[in-house]
């Protein structure tokens, strides 16, 4: 009593003590009601197993409120809760202490379960990936691997192809033939094991590093051999493990595939075309005589398995976000020869006035590029049918205008919205908005406008349209300068901090022809003038720089829109 007293008097703070007091009879009830849920309800428990010592104590609370509720509901609430970001909402004030005992019970009590369901059921939805490919050669695994890479790397997940046939080149510094394929070649077989090794070695390296996603490029042809990868990675690394099988029984497929091998592989460089076709022929008998494929029955893997370059996919055990967003890209996929061709618009009155965004029309120069592109690509279309994809502003519109095909205007291929400085020249940007200038220059790529975008953002707008674009054959995207350096950074792998420097002409059609896993491209310059508005990062991008020298690299422009500019006149130019 007399401390109570005590307490009372020291004015100032009596609602801290209160709150102390209340904090330890709320620990104390969490504590009762831990121990009491689990002696009542053995079934959860074994819901909670996997969990081991993360499962917290505001976890029971919320459990015990929902008692009677059904089952499976409370299934998701302990996965729900098993993150440890949830973890913070749903702990009470205090429940710090009581949640280390009930792990040390919970430790105890889930000790009989063996450890390997224990190591598999705790590996996490966040955990790193490695992604293991099954099948022949000449199934497209290699093709795969590397769009798979790509779309993963678009999507912030860095991942990287660790390529077997590689680290084999790297330990015989020629290809003799076939012969080191065959099971019963002992040099062959021993190079082919270290260097499967090896590539499994790096790709762990890799994973540890902190990235997410590593695929094995490699044919793990046998039981035996994808038993132990998938062993060594949930046990040992506590990985996530995902089997992609490529099958492919459509002999056009296979041929062509074949055809792509015998051309682009670095074993047959050497090689006259008749030899290396028999080679090839014999290395897939020997790979044949081996091959087990996946049987879900037995093996107990998950794994895809990819008809066709996904003509039929199948998937079995698949779970977690990552994986299933690889399921829905593997099933939309289509494996054809692809050309694609890339368009700015043409010179419009803005670029002609040096300002950017906004909706003008073109310019007379710009009218001329329509026209020719007009005739470049009906040529073209007469012979295969070609579709033209447009943003929803005016000057590609008006650009596509003569072209011979369906046309389609699509929002998401809008050019960066510039926001407040919308419509503005760069002058009169550092004008008026010197510090936003100079931080543009500082990081191009991640700077947003304010009201307006960033490069990244229209990374992330453009990810449908690039999905959809590499399934299609004879395209035209008539395009905007940031979106297309977006569109030709993914397909020719670009770096991301490169891509608001890449040079993309005015009047110029951008071909990409696909070979292989990779693209081609073909630049076709049209011999109609126009302004350059390419502006590359100055030297000094401090906000406390001078305007001549934030001004450096702009390109030059007309003040106002001559009346001759179809003439050209290079005396007008400033
Ligand atoms: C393959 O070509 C390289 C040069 O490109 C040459 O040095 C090498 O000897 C050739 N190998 C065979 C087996 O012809
Ligand atoms: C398959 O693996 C899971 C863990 O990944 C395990 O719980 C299950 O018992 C295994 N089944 C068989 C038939 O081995
Ligand atoms: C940029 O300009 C500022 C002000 O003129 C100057 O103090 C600074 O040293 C310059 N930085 C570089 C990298 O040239
Ligand atoms: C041919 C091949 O790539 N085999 C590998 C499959 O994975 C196992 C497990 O790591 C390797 O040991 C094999 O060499």
């Amino acid at each position: 009593m007399s401390l109570l007293m005590a307490l009372l008097r020291v004015q100032g703070d009596w609602y801290i003590f209160i709150w102390l007091i209340y904090c330890k009879i709320y620990s104390v009830i969490i504590w009762v009601f831990g121990n009491h849920c689990r002696g009542a309800d053995k079934a959860r428990s074994v819901i909670t197993a996997g969990v081991g010592e993360q499962s917290p104590a505001g976890l029971h609370r919320v459990r015990t409120r929902r008692r009677r509720s059904q089952h499976q509901h409370r299934t998701k609430l302990v996965a729900l809760a098993r993150r440890p970001s949830l973890r913070r909402i749903v702990m009470a004030p205090g429940a710090n202490a009581a949640h280390a005992m009930m792990e040390d019970k919970e430790k105890t009590l889930h000790g009989a379960l063996t450890t390997v369901s224990m190591r598999t059921r705790r590996i996490s939805q966040f955990a790193p990936l490695l992604i293991a490919l099954v099948g022949l050669p000449a199934r497209g695994k290699s093709q795969l691997a590397h769009r798979l890479s790509r779309h993963l790397n678009w999507n912030g997940e860095s991942t990287k192809v660790f390529d077997c046939s590689e680290y084999r080149r790297r330990h015989m510094a020629l290809y003799g033939s076939h012969d080191i394929f065959r099971a019963d070649h002992q040099q062959g077989s021993a190079i082919r094991r270290q260097s499967a090794r090896e590539a499994v070695q790096d790709a762990v390296l890799w994973l540890k590093d902190g990235n997410s996603v590593a695929i094995f490029d490699g044919t793990n042809i046998t039981k035996e051999q994808r038993r132990e990868l998938n062993e060594y990675c949930l046990s040992d690394m506590g990985f996530r493990i995902l089997f992609i099988e490529c099958v492919c029984e459509d002999q056009d497929m296979l041929e062509r595939n074949i055809i792509e091998i015998l051309h682009y592989s670095a074993d047959y460089k050497n090689m006259s075309e008749v030899e290396a076709v028999d080679d090839l022929r014999k290395k897939l008998e020997h790979y044949m005589r081996q091959y087990e494929p996946i049987d879900a029955g037995v093996e107990n893997i998950s794994f895809v398995r990819v008809e066709n370059m996904g003509e039929t996919v199948t998937a079995h055990k698949v779970a977690g976000q990552k994986e299933s967003g690889i399921l829905g890209y593997l099933s939309g996929m289509r494996a054809l020869p692809q050309t694609l061709y890339f368009t700015r618009h043409g010179e419009s009155e803005y670029n002609v006035l040096g300002r950017i965004g906004g909706d003008a029309s073109l310019s007379a120069r710009g009218q001329l590029y329509a026209r020719a592109l007009g005739e470049h690509m009906n040529a073209l279309a007469s012979r295969e049918p070609m579709s033209v994809w447009t943003s929803e502003l005016r000057r590609t519109k008006q650009t596509a205008a003569d072209i011979r095909a369906p046309k389609r205007a699509v929002r998401a291929l809008n050019e960066l919205d510039a926001g407040i400085c919308e419509g503005l020249t760069y002058e009169e940007m550092q004008e008026r908005f010197p510090q936003e200038f100079a931080w543009r220059d500082q990081d191009k790529l991640r700077y947003r406008y304010p009201w307006g975008e960033s490069y990244i953002d229209i990374m992330t707008r453009l990810r449908p349209v690039l999905s959809a674009l590499e399934d299609e054959h004879n395209v035209v995207v008539v395009g905007h300068q940031a979106v297309l350096r977006c569109m030709l950074g993914y397909f020719l792998d670009a770096k991301l901090d490169e891509l608001p420097y890449m040079n993309i002409p005015l009047h110029t059609i951008v071909k990409l022809t696909s070979y292989g896993y990779k693209y081609k491209v073909e630049m076709i310059k049209m011999p109609i003038d126009c302004v350059d508005t390419h502006r590359q990062q100055p030297k000094n991008c401090s906000i406390t720089r001078s305007a001549s020298d934030a001004l450096v690299t702009v390109p030059s422009h007309y003040d106002t829109l001559p009346s001759n500019l179809w003439q050209n006149a290079p005396e007008a130019q400033l």
